[in-house]
């Protein structure tokens, strides 16, 4: 048997098989939809800089649809409920039967789901963009594949509050494990965010793509799907920070940096992630100038529990340099394990994010919005945010999270793979993104094929920096057929062995969170209350002004 490489982390024992397995399932679609994702990915890059025209009965939009659903919603979704679910059981000590059922439950309806959408995709039927919302219009299968979808994500969430539960009451006035506190307010977010996204699918898309009501009405299924739309993006974000929080620390031999400070962040989280989905809508008609402002304010203050995230990891960075002997002012940086690529793909995810967030609060600013509102600068953002940093820390979980579950361990040669993997994915995102963000300044619409727009130079203009995506799109695409390759190796051939879960201890071990951080009913209400105060008359209006319906597209 094969002990791990890595020096530092101490063996905790496996899953139980049972839940492994589970999550483990979770994680292997998570994979099958990000490699088809990835050869929309780059077929899309090449059509778009004009390098390649696609054969008739293909179109760009699909090829379009197709990468969004996959990535954005489907491979992410797999990926968080595995994960989360592992860390859950880890932390409260293994999932009972009722659990792993309501897991597998998840599984199987999202599965069910993805299947019907993909084949609905494929046939030209539901080219209506990741995004989905009115006037678009699918045929039927994709809407009810979007509600099997959520419905499943929902029992992996009631899995996870059971388990959380089941702790709670068997360690009574004891703070609950912080990987599990994080997890649940993940997916308590994701309850209530999804609720926006469901009302649209049930109330309007499904009856109209039925052709039970003849027109639709555009402004409320936007808003609707914004109301999702945005905290969907704290949905993949809050995961990654799980590990920065948690796993990080432990895989660098450090300590989380503040038990509360972590809490407080999550909570902060919750209450402020759901109501700012105007910022999706700054250009919109329909909704007052006040209530954009007020989402534009909240937007703002979703965006200070990542500068704490921030703020804290470089604090865990420069004590563990420290700790290892690093002098002076940066001395500390170069003591960090710059080999280990659990460590290097996560870190490059932060790093990436100190631009995408600032991208981010341009983006919330409402006269900045008017120069960058769909453009491609928009898709450079989200390329930076979720298939920068977030990937790149979900990448890093997979060395250790597979192995862990199926009773192996990542070898050196896996790890300097993965390196050379973390380097490509990264020069790749900086030509892609890099390209993108410009040329939306200089006016290029996003989610447009090639075009010339007849003899105007502009495009022209335009045309090299889409070349330069395309060869970033490229790059992307080998780096995540070499990702695949490594899900595979550590499935099947790594070496047997155990595989620690990273899980790190606090800094200071008398640190107990204040007990108000975990009284739900507390931040339950304020959630609600916050979102009646952004929602709640703006909708109002909405449906009392409904505008004429708009025919399907
Ligand atoms: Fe965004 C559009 C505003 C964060 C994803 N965003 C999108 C879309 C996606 C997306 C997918 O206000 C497109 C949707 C569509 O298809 O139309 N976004 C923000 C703001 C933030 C933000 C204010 N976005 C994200 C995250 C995403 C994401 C996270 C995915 C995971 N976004 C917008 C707006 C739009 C938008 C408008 C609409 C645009 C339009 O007009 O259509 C903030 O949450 C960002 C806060 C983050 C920070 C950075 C903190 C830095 C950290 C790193 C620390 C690094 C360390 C490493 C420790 C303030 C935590 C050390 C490093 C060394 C180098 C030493
Ligand atoms: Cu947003």
């Amino acid at each position: 048997m094969m002990t791990q490489f890595f020096p530092g982390l101490q063996q905790e024992g496996r899953l139980d098989p049972a839940t492994a397995r589970v999550s483990l399932y979770h994680i292997l679609v998570a994979f099958v939809a990000f490699g088809i994702a990835a050869l929309a990915g780059v077929i899309q890059g090449l059509v778009r800089a004009g390098m390649l025209t696609l054969p008739s009965g293909i179109n760009y939009y699909q090829i379009l649809t197709a990468h969004g659903v996959l990535m954005g919603l489907v491979f992410t979704t797999y990926f968080i409920v595995g994960f989360l679910l592992s860390g859950v059981a880890k932390t409260t000590g293994g999932l009972t039967a009722l659990e792993r059922k309501l897991a597998w439950i998840c599984w199987i309806l999202m599965t069910i789901g993805t299947v019907m959408g993909t084949i609905t995709i494929l046939q030209n039927n539901a080219t209506v963009l990741y995004t989905f919302y009115a006037p678009l219009k699918a045929s039927p299968f994709f809407y009810i594949a979007a509600a099997l979808i959520v419905v499943g994500s929902w029992f992996g969430g009631y899995a996870m509050f059971a388990a959380y539960a089941r702790w709670c009451k068997a360690n009574k006035g004891q703070r609950s494990p912080l990987l599990a506190f994080m997890a649940v307010t993940t997916m308590a977010l994701w309850q209530i965010a999804t609720l926006g996204v469901a009302a649209e699918v049930l109330f309007q898309l499904i009856p109209w793509s039925l052709g039970w009501v003849p027109t639709i009405d555009v402004v409320l299924s936007r808003t609707l799907f914004w109301y999702f739309g945005h905290p969907l993006v704290y949905f993949w974000l809050m995961p990654a920070y799980v590990v920065w929080y948690v796993c990080i620390p432990k895989i660098i031999g450090g300590k989380v940096f503040s038990d509360t400070l972590a809490r407080l962040s999550f909570i902060l989280f919750l209450l402020f992630s759901t109501p700012v989905g105007f910022h999706h809508q700054l250009m919109e008609p329909g909704i007052s100038a006040h209530w954009k402002f007020i989402h534009v304010i909240l937007t703002l203050t979703v965006a200070l529990p990542s500068m704490m995230t921030a703020f804290s990891m470089f604090a865990v960075f420069e004590r563990r340099g420290r700790e290892l002997g690093g002098k002076a002012l940066f001395g500390w940086f170069t003591k960090l394990p710059w080999k280990d690529v659990r460590f290097v793909a996560p870190f490059i995810g932060m790093a990436a994010f100190i631009p995408g967030g600032a991208g981010g609060i341009i983006n919330a600013s409402n006269q900045l919005n008017a120069i960058v509102h769909n453009t491609i600068w928009v898709t450079g953002h989200f390329h930076l945010t979720v298939a920068t940093t977030v990937a790149l820390t979900f990448f890093g979980v997979s060395y250790w999270l597979i192995p862990q579950l199926t009773g192996r361990v990542l070898t050196p040669k896996v790890n300097r793979i993965g390196m050379f993997q973390t380097g490509l994915w990264t020069v790749g995102m900086l030509l892609m993104s890099g390209a993108m963000h410009h040329v939306g300044l200089l006016g290029a619409p996003r989610r447009t094929a090639f075009a010339e727009y007849g003899t105007s130079q502009v495009p022209l203009e335009w045309l090299s920096y889409n070349k330069i995506a395309a060869v970033g799109g490229y790059l992307l695409f080998f780096a995540a057929v070499l990702m695949i390759g490594i899900v595979i190796n550590l499935v099947f051939f790594a070496p047997k062995g155990e595989t620690a879960y990273p899980i790190a201890e606090t800094a200071d071990p008398k640190e107990v969170a204040p007990a108000i951080l975990e009284r739900w009913s507390i931040w339950l209400t304020l959630t609600v209350l916050l979102l009646v105060l952004a929602y709640g008359y703006p909708i109002y209006e909405l449906l009392v002004n409904a505008p004429p319906g708009s025919p399907p597209i």
